[in-house]
């Protein structure tokens, strides 16, 4: 799997010889209209946002299809989304937290409409720009990587989970992956090809563990994935969580109980013996 830092350029430069025909055979930029991109949100009571991030997403030089997906919102998420443009269905199941539904919702819809890629954005994005949404797809459409993953500065009081669960866990069971700055992102692009291979499987999480699960298993099944710094990332829950950091924890422990599920699965749970604390 190849560095996460390195640039899109030096990805085109090192691309393998089979992508280089359909590479060249790509539309060059302004004639994007041939490629089928379509951005979903999974959206929960999210109406303070979703206008703006619909609409910034659709005015991307892809053109995308934009998909919310909505769980039991009852704020004016719903008609907002519809309003600024975008389909809304609803989330399959009546389970809370539910964004693996959601996505896998979300996903199902997007390969009924034929997508080539698909793009996950969080719905709660104060400050989302289309240029986020041109640096996520960028690679993943020009064939540098199967899988964009958006990472930002963060402040130092924010990240808890990522920075106290799921950094410290990769790094044992998955040092592959130890390199990546935001395991838990929730901003992330793939191709359609990938999104299906990871769609069979059986213990697709339901709720938190959705992000590092779809980290962890594109990463075993050997995908290439690039992550691409998109600058300061200001969200509505956060405030939050900096209240009461209680809330925090079901994210935390559904994170956590997703690495262990997938370190026994990949055996990789003997990585425990090599630790010396
Ligand atoms: N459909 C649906 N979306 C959800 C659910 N829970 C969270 N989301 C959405 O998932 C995204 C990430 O959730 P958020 O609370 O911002 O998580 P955080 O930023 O990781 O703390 C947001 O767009 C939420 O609205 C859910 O149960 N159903
Ligand atoms: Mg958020």
């Amino acid at each position: 799997m190849a560095i996460s830092q390195i640039t899109v350029e030096e990805k085109l430069e090192r691309l393998p010889k089979k992508h280089e025909n359909e590479r060249r055979s790509l539309p060059s930029y302004g004639a994007t209209n041939e490629i089928k991109l379509i951005v979903i949100f999974p959206a929960r009571n999210e109406a303070e946002t979703i206008a703006h991030c619909v609409s910034t997403a659709k005015k991307s030089k892809y053109e995308p299809e934009i998909i919310v997906v909505d769980g039991e919102s009852c704020d004016q998420t719903t008609a907002e989304a519809k309003t600024s443009g975008a389909s809304v269905i609803k989330q399959s199941q009546s389970i809370f937290p539910a964004k693996g539904v959601a996505i896998r919702d979300g996903l199902n819809e997007a390969f009924k409409l034929g997508a080539e890629y698909i793009m996950f954005l969080d719905a709660d994005i104060a400050n989302l720009t289309t240029e986020w949404v041109d640096l996520l797809a960028r690679p993943v459409i020009e064939k540098a990587c199967d899988m964009s993953r958006g990472y930002y500065q963060r402040a130092n009081y924010d990240g808890a989970v990522t920075k106290l669960v799921a950094k410290p866990l990769t790094r044992t069971f998955f040092p592959e992956i130890a390199h990546f700055e935001q395991p838990l992102s929730g901003e992330i692009c793939a191709t359609s090809e990938l999104f299906k291979a990871l769609f069979v499987s059986q213990d697709w999480p339901n709720g938190w563990g959705i992000d590092i699960w779809l980290l962890i298993e594109a990463a075993m099944k050997s995908y290439d994935i690039t992550e691409v710094y998109l600058g300061t990332k200001v969200h509505t829950s956060r405030q939050d969580y900096q209240k009461d950091v209680i809330g925090l924890a079901q994210m935390a422990e559904q994170v956590a109980l997703t690495t262990f599920k997938e370190a026994i699965k990949y055996k990789r749970v003997d990585n425990l013996n090599r630790l010396h604390l």
